[in-house]
C-alpha cells in the first residue's frame, strides 16, 4: 500500500498505471480523449484506493484494540474539497504532482475541476470538518456521522444584483470519486405508526412501536486522512432509500394512512441540505431528516460496539457521541427505545448508560435558533420516541420540584415541554438534562450560556455545562491555502508545526527583522495578486493590490451586520465626493456570502451591496480609492483564496450574538488584522495578540443589554450625527438605483422604523473612527507588517487540534491509539 513518505514508498509507475486504468475502466476515456475533469476523476479515484485501504485497516485495528472512540453526530459537514488536502496529509503532493506531470497534467489545474462538497451551511459544519481533520492529525479514534444529501446548500449567482439559488448537484453525474458505498452496513428506519402494549412469554409487560413505514439507510463513506500518520477514518453519511413497496401490510387501514402519511416519498428524505444559519424553520421532513441520520447512526454504533466483541453494558465505557447543535438530540430518546424496547433493560439500566454517553455543544443565543418540535409532529412521526420524552421530562420535574420545592414558574421554564396552544418540545433542554457534559464554543459565549440561557441547569447540575473553544485546522487554513507562507513558517520554526502549532509563536521574534516583514509582506501580495486574478477573471473588475484588501465573508445575517459595514462604505463614498480635505488609502471591500432563501432583508442587503459596488467600481470621481467586491458564490474553495489575501478582517457582529466566529481565527493566522466587536472568540484573539495587534470597537454585551432596557432609539444615532445620516439617507435615493429611487429603502427602514435590534446605528461612529485607525496604521508598512507577522506568531491557541484536545481530555476522555 502506498502511504505518506515515512512508512512506504510511493511507486510512481503503479499509481500512473492506477490512474489510466481508472481513465479507461472506470470513466470511459482514452487517454488522447480525456478532459482535464476526466483526468481530475481519474486521479483522485486511484488515491482514495490508497485512503479506503487504509480506512479498513484503522477500522480493524481499532475494533481490535477495543479503543474508545467517539461519534461526532452532525447534520453538517462542510468538508470542502478532498483532493489537495487529502494529498497533503498523505505526503504526496510533490510526487502526484510529478507523476501526473508524466502523464501530461498539471496537479494545480486538476484540483480546480474538484466540485465543493458543500454539506452545510456555514460555520457550525465547517467546524465539523476541521475537527474530524484534527481527531485524525492526532489519532483520536472517531466516525463522523451525516447525511448524504444529494444536493448540498445551493449555488448562488446574481441577476441585476440579487441572489439567485440553483440546486448544488455536488457529485455530478460520475458521482464523487472519493466516497466509498457501504452496503453491507445498510440500515433500516421505521417512521410513523403506534405503539402498544403486549405481555412476553413470561408474562412481562413491554411497550413496543408498531411502524407505518420504513426507509432504508445506505452509509457512504469519505476517507478523513491523517496528516502525516497512517490513520483514517470514515466520515459516514447517509442517504436514505425506499425499499418499494414499503411495508403494505400495514397500510390496509385505508383510514390512518390518509391521516398519516404526507405525501413524501422517502427518496426525499437526504434530497437537500435545508439552507438555514442560525434559524429554526420546524419542517416536517428536516425532523425526519434529524430521526433518519440519528437512527442510523445509532444502530451503526452498535453494531460497530459489538461486531469488536463488547457488551451492551460497556457501551458509556466505549462509546461517547457527541451532539453537534440540537440537530441530532433525537438520538437520546432512540437509545433509551433501542436499549428498553430491543435489549429489554429497566429505565435506570437504560438512562444510566444514555446519560453517560451523549455530550452536547450549544453553538447559539438567538433565540430563533433554538430548535422545538411541535409535540403533535413528534407523536406522529415517532410516536415511541414522544412517551420516551414525557417520560424523561416527568422525572426531571420531579428534581426540579426537589431542588426548588412549589415554585411553578421554574418548572415552566426549565421542562422539555413548553405550554401554549401548541406543545412544543424543546431541544435544547432535552440535551441539557440527557447528556453529561454541554459546552459553549468561546470563553464569552460558555459564559453567556450559563448565566442568560441556562441559570438554573447550572445550579441544578453544577460542573455539567463548560467551555470549549472553537478552532481551525491549520492544514487546510495555513499549510494548503497559503504555499508562500508556509513556506516562511517552515523556514523560520521547522517542518512540523501543522500538527504542532504553538510552534508558529517562534515567529514573533522576527516580527521586527525588515528583512522578514519584506518576505511576510511580499507573501500577501502574491497572495493578493491570486485574488485580484481571480476577480479580474470571473467578475471582470480590475484591482490593485496596493489598496487595503478589506474582507467580510461568512454567512449574510442581520446579527454580522453586513449593512454596518456597508453605511461606513456609504459614509466614505459620501466624503470621498463632497470633503476636500478627506484622504484615505485606496481600498477594496470584499464581501462573500450566502442568504438564507426565505431571509428577505438578507437578500436585500446583498442587492443593495451589489448595486452599491456597480456604482462605485465605475465612478471615475473616486479616483480608484474605493472599489467593492461582493463574489458571488461563497464557498470553501473560494475562502482559501480570501483568507491569505486579506489585510484587514471583518468580525463586527453585534457583541453576545456570535457564539464564536472560525473566520476570524483563518483570517489572524494568515496575518490579517481584525476589525472587530468583543464578541464570540474576538475576546480570546484581543487576549493572545493584545490591544495593539487588534481593532476592537463598539458595544460590550453588557451596554447591548443595558441599552436595550433603557429602550433603544436608533434615531437619537441618526439626528446626531451628519455622516451617518448621509450614508442612510443614500439608501434612499437613487444614487445607485438610477430612476429607481426606493429599491434600498427596506435596510433603512428597517435601522430606524424597524427598531435596528442589531444596533448598527449605535455602534456605527466607533466603527467609522476606529476604520480611520486602520487607514493610518496601514500606510506605515514596518508597523503594519510587525502587527500582521505577531497576528499569525500569536493564534496557536486557535488550531482545531488544540480544541480537540480539550473535547478529549475534558469532555471525552478518549486517548490517542496510534496505527
Ligand atoms: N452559525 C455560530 O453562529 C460558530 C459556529 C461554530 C454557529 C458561530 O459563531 O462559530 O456555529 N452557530 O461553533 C450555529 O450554526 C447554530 C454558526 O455557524
Amino acid at each position: 500500500m502506498i502511504k505518506n513518505g515515512q512508512t512506504q514508498q510511493f511507486d510512481k509507475a503503479a499509481f500512473k498505471a492506477a490512474v489510466e486504468k481508472h481513465l479507461t475502466t472506470t470513466y470511459a476515456y482514452t487517454t488522447e480523449s480525456a478532459t482535464p475533469h476526466a483526468w481530475y476523476l481519474a486521479m483522485a479515484r486511484a488515491l482514495a484506493e490508497i485512503s479506503t485501504g487504509n480506512l479498513l485497516a484503522t477500522e480493524q485495528k481499532l475494533a481490535k484494540e477495543k479503543a474508545r472512540s467517539v461519534n461526532y453526530l452532525s447534520l453538517e459537514f462542510l468538508i470542502g474539497r478532498l483532493t489537495g488536502n487529502n494529498l497533503i496529509s498523505l505526503g504526496l503532493y510533490e510526487n502526484v504532482a510529478s507523476a501526473m506531470e508524466e502523464l501530461g497534467q498539471n496537479l494545480t489545474d486538476l484540483l480546480e475541476e474538484e466540485r465543493d462538497p458543500a454539506l452545510g451551511n456555514g460555520g457550525l459544519g465547517r467546524l465539523a470538518a476541521c475537527f474530524m481533520d484534527s481527531l485524525a492529525a492526532q489519532e483520536y479514534p472517531a466516525v463522523g456521522y451525516g447525511l448524504h444529501y444529494e444536493y448540498g446548500l445551493f449555488r448562488q449567482s446574481f441577476e441585476q444584483g440579487r441572489q439567485v439559488e440553483t440546486p448544488d448537484g455536488w457529485r455530478g453525474v460520475e458521482g464523487y470519486p472519493w466516497e466509498v458505498v457501504r452496503p453491507e452496513l445498510t440500515q433500516t428506519v421505521s417512521l410513523y405508526g403506534y405503539v402498544e402494549s403486549y405481555l412476553d412469554e413470561d408474562g412481562n409487560n413491554y411497550r413496543r412501536w408498531v411502524p407505518g413505514m420504513t426507509v432504508d439507510g445506505i452509509a457512504w463513506d469519505l476517507p478523513i486522512v491523517g496528516y502525516d500518520n497512517n490513520s483514517v477514518y470514515p466520515l459516514r453519511l447517509w442517504e436514505c432509500r425506499s425499499p418499494a413497496p414499503f411495508n403494505l401490510a400495514r397500510f390496509n387501514d385505508g383510514d390512518y394512512v390518509g391521516a398519516q402519511y404526507p405525501a413524501l416519498e422517502a427518496g426525499n428524505v437526504t434530497k437537500v441540505l435545508y439552507p438555514n444559519d442560525n434559524h429554526d424553520q420546524g419542517k416536517a421532513l428536516r425532523l425526519m431528516q434529524q430521526y433518519f441520520h440519528c437512527a442510523c447512526s445509532i444502530a451503526d454504533i452498535l453494531r460497530r460496539h459489538h461486531a469488536a466483541g463488547n457488551e451492551i453494558e460497556d457501551l458509556a465505557k466505549l462509546e461517547t457521541i457527541q451532539l453537534n447543535d440540537t440537530h441530532p438530540t433525537i438520538a437520546i430518546p432512540e437509545l433509551m427505545r433501542v436499549l428498553i424496547d430491543e435489549y429489554k433493560m429497566g429505565w435506570e439500566a437504560a438512562w444510566a448508560i444514555c446519560s453517560q454517553t451523549f455530550a452536547y455543544t450549544n453553538h447559539t443565543l438567538l433565540p430563533e435558533a433554538l430548535e422545538t418540535w411541535s409535540e403533535a409532529l413528534i407523536q406522529q412521526m415517532l410516536p415511541r420516541h414522544m412517551e420516551i420524552i414525557f417520560e424523561i421530562n416527568h422525572r426531571f420535574l420531579k428534581e426540579v420540584e426537589a431542588a426548588w420545592p412549589g415554585n411553578n414558574d421554574v418548572k415552566r421554564k426549565l421542562s422539555i415541554i413548553q405550554e401554549g396552544p401548541q406543545r412544543m418540545v424543546r431541544m435544547a433542554n432535552l440535551c441539557v438534562v440527557s447528556t453529561y457534559a454541554v459546552n459553549g464554543v468561546a470563553a464569552l459565549h460558555s459564559e453567556l450560556v450559563k448565566r442568560d440561557l441556562f441559570p438554573e441547569f447550572n445550579e441544578l447540575y453544577p460542573g455539567r455545562l463548560t467551555n470549549v473553544t472553537n478552532g481551525v485546522t491549520p492544514r487546510r487554513w495555513i499549510k494548503y491555502c497559503n504555499p508562500g507562507l508556509s513556506e516562511l513558517i517552515s523556514e523560520k520554526v521547522g517542518s512540523d508545526w501543522p500538527v504542532h502549532l504553538e510552534k508558529i509563536a517562534g515567529l514573533a521574534e522576527f516580527a521586527d527583522d525588515e528583512a522578514f516583514q519584506q518576505r511576510f509582506m511580499a507573501v500577501k501580495k502574491q497572495n493578493k495578486q491570486r485574488l485580484a486574478d481571480w476577480v479580474k477573471t470571473n467578475m471582470d473588475i480590475d484591482l490593485d493590490t496596493n489598496a487595503i484588501f478589506d474582507i467580510q465573508i461568512k454567512r449574510l445575517h442581520e446579527y454580522k451586520r453586513q449593512h454596518l459595514n456597508l453605511l461606513h462604505i456609504l459614509a466614505l463614498y459620501h466624503r470621498l465626493l463632497n470633503d476636500p480635505t478627506f484622504d484615505m488609502h485606496p481600498r477594496v471591500f470584499f464581501f462573500g456570502a450566502k442568504a438564507a432563501p426565505g431571509y428577505a432583508l438578507a437578500k436585500d442587503i446583498i442587492f443593495a451591496i451589489n448595486k452599491v459596488a456597480e456604482k462605485v467600481n465605475n465612478d471615475p470621481r473616486l479616483g480608484g480609492k474605493l472599489k467593492v467586491v461582493f463574489v458571488p458564490d461563497y464557498r470553501v474553495s473560494l475562502a482559501e483564496i480570501l483568507f491569505p489575501a486579506a489585510d484587514v478582517s471583518e468580525q463586527i457582529s453585534t457583541a453576545g450574538k456570535e457564539a464564536s466566529g472560525t473566520g476570524n481565527m483563518k483570517f489572524a493566522m494568515n496575518g490579517a488584522l481584525t476589525i472587530g466587536t468583543m464578541d464570540g472568540a474576538n475576546v480570546e484573539m484581543r487576549e493572545e495578540v493584545g490591544d495593539d495587534n487588534i481593532f476592537i470597537f463598539g458595544l460590550l454585551v453588557d451596554e447591548v443589554q443595558k441599552l436595550k432596557q433603557e429602550g433603544y432609539d436608533p434615531y437619537r444615532y441618526y439626528n446626531a450625527d451628519s455622516m451617518l445620516r448621509a450614508a442612510m439617507d443614500l439608501l434612499d435615493s437613487d444614487e445607485f438605483t438610477p430612476g429607481q429611487p426606493g429599491l434600498l429603502s427596506a435596510i433603512r427602514q428597517n435601522l430606524l422604523e424597524g427598531g435596528d435590534p442589531y444596533l448598527v446605528l449605535a455602534d456605527f461612529a466607533d466603527y467609522v473612527k476606529t476604520h480611520e485607525k486602520i487607514d493610518a496604521a496601514y500606510r506605515d508598512q514596518k508597523t503594519w507588517a510587525h502587527k500582521a507577522i505577531l497576528n499569525t506568531a500569536l493564534m496557536s491557541k486557535f488550531s482545531s487540534d488544540r480544541s480537540i484536545r480539550d473535547y478529549a481530555n475534558n469532555i471525552w476522555n478518549l486517548k490517542p491509539v496510534k496505527c
